[in-house]
């Protein structure tokens, strides 16, 4: 499976959602496909996106929220799994997309290429709703059942080791930060 085909597959279903993603490919793939007011590409904070996430979703209970994360990034910050676990909010799907590489930075293995098992490690730091999935359709029917789930999910997608040919785009994170925060000026939360 590839990335950008399973973002594709699952884009219609973003509209409504606010996305994080983390920096480099899987940002640029998401514009690629088509930026929205309420996706945000987390720059730098390599595995915090997660944590990120797991503020909006505490914060805007009337939102859903969605985390697109890389397996270099989550091993980086492993702690942010149990504190999700901790505070668990029902509104947030959190998709590790991993390719068993730093792609962004040159392609080099992290270790679930010799077989740490991310959602293994969700569930141990105390998510209890997990899977890995390996194929299209197993992705879209996992992420349409973890949308409809209302409770946190950890979804691990293995996608192949690709991705666009440049990173940047001409979307600024600062332009990027005062859309997303506008974002939700224009979307309060109905009492
Ligand atoms: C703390 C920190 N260290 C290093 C980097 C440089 N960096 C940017 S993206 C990236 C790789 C991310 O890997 P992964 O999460 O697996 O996503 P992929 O690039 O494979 O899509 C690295 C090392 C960073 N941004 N922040």
């Amino acid at each position: 499976m590839r990335r950008l085909d399973a973002i594709h597959a699952v884009y219609p279903q973003l509209e409504r959602c606010v996305v994080v993603t983390i920096m480099g490919a899987v940002a640029a793939e998401l514009q690629s496909i088509g930026h929205r007011p309420n996706f945000f590409y987390l720059q730098h904070a390599m595995g915090l996106a997660s944590s990120m996430g797991l503020g909006i979703a505490l914060s805007r209970p009337d939102l859903q929220v969605v985390v697109f994360d890389g397996d270099g990034s989550i091993l980086m910050n492993l702690g942010a799994l149990t504190t999700l676990a901790r505070y668990h909010p029902a509104n947030l799907v959190h998709v590790v997309f991993d390719n068993e590489s730093l792609l962004s930075v040159g392609g080099f293995p992290t270790a679930t290429s010799t077989g740490t098992d991310i959602a293994g490690i969700a569930a141990a730091a105390g998510i209890r709703r997990t899977e890995t999935v390996r194929t299209m359709d197993t992705f879209t029917t996992a992420f349409t059942d973890a949308l409809a789930a209302n409770e946190l999910t950890t979804l691990v997608a293995k996608v192949e080791a690709v991705g666009p040919a440049a990173f940047v785009t001409d979307l600024s994170l600062l332009e990027n930060r005062y859309q997303f925060q506008r974002y939700f000026r224009e979307h309060p939360a109905q009492d």
